[in-house]
């Protein structure tokens, strides 16, 4: 599934400084002419392709970006010093529209490319510049230049990082909506969520991720029970599975381990080179605990789930509440972490 990432910015290029009208004085020389230096340029805009970047969401929160201006320019043949450039780290794959021509700027298509997205205004010329034979004294000089003003949308196709697994009611969406930007519905009802859901993670400056909510799985749903195994093909991308699981269910008779066993085998049927992927337990709704009892029912279930084969990953076996919170910042450090070195390692 691909999803838009998107953040509107205002960015304005430095100004120009002025140049200066100015004439040397100094004892002894008289009518010394003119000697007023050029104004500095204005610092640009530019937006720079950086594939340590995954997401948009920085620019969802600092809107506005301003490039330093030009000095002036003085007397005794100085010039103004430019404003310095500023730079915007943007993903590899990133559009740049102007939202007032709606021109497409710009696409960012390789690591380290940079384009000047705002120039900079021209420092103006200081007198110095207009001394002829028959002006000795002139006064002239020419205006600087302003700076670029654009309002820009940055759009950025992205495929999620990683993708959530799990029967009808795990708590996915409440999951995706308390770490992303994602709203989903939430409901205690199975198949709440009838379409795949993308949401932006931030865990720190410079450092996100995507996280596909898909419907539930349950037995039988390759051969179309429930709501089908159609929406497995939004993991397919993805770079990591994690496969959350209601430890407490309503219904206590459930037996947790063998339904959660039955999707793998769906998601082995369907596809097995997703089965294959990264995938980790996040057993969710913890904060349901209440005695020894129930921490020992956490216990064995994890010891009666590692007794099937299931290519699960348990290195780490997630705790977590997506209703308080708990566990899940963890999780997101563990996942960008993850993430980061899987790209590392491809390089
Ligand atoms: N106590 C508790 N309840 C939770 C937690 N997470 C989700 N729930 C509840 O579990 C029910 C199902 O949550 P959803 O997030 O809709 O589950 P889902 O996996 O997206 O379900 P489908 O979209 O139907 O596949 C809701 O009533 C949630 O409030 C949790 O951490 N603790
Ligand atoms: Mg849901």
């Amino acid at each position: 599934m691909k999803f838009i990432d998107e953040a509107t910015i205002e960015v304005i290029a430095g100004n120009g400084g002025k140049g200066s009208a100015s004439f040397r004085r100094e004892r002894f020389i008289e009518r010394g002419g003119p000697d007023g230096g050029d104004g500095g340029r204005g610092g640009n805009v530019i937006i720079i392709a950086d594939e340590n970047i995954n997401t948009l969401i920085e620019y969802r929160f600092i809107k506005k970006y301003v490039a330093q201006n030009g000095g002036m320019g003085r007397g005794s043949d100085c010039n103004g010093r430019g404003g310095e450039d500023i730079f915007l780290r943007v993903p590899v794959g990133t559009i740049v529209i102007d939202v007032e021509t709606n021109e497409t700027l710009t696409d960012l298509s390789y690591n380290c490319q940079e384009v000047i997205i705002a120039k900079g205004g021209k420092g103006g010329l200081g007198n110095l510049h207009f001394k002829s034979s028959t002006n000795r004294a002139p006064r002239k000089t020419t205006p600087a230049g302003e700076g670029e003003q654009k309002t820009l949308k940055l759009e950025l196709k992205v495929l999620a990082d990683v993708g959530l697994l799990g029967l009808p009611n795990a708590g996915k969406s409440t999951f995706i909506r308390s770490v992303s930007n994602a709203t989903p519905k939430v409901a205690d009802y199975p198949f709440t969520t009838l379409y795949p859901n993308l949401g932006v993670v931030k865990v720190e400056q410079n450092k996100s991720f995507v996280i596909a909510d898909i419907p539930g799985i349950i037995e039988g749903a390759s051969d179309g029970v429930g709501l089908g195994i159609k929406f497995l093909k939004h993991l397919e991308r993805t770079k990591i599975l994690l496969h959350l699981i209601d430890i407490f269910p309503m219904n206590e008779s459930d037996d947790v381990v063998s339904k959660n066993i039955a999707i793998l085998e769906e998601l082995k049927k369907y596809n097995i080179e997703l089965y294959n992927k990264p995938r980790f337990l996040v057993l969710n709704k913890v904060d349901i605990v209440n005695n020894d009892l129930d921490n020992t029912k956490i216990k064995k279930f994890i010891k009666d789930f590692k007794k099937y084969k299931t290519n699960t990953n348990f290195d780490k076996v997630f705790l977590i509440s997506g209703v308080t919170g708990f566990g899940c910042k963890s999780v997101c450090f563990y996942l960008m972490d993850f993430i980061n070195k899987k790209h590392e390692s491809n390089l």
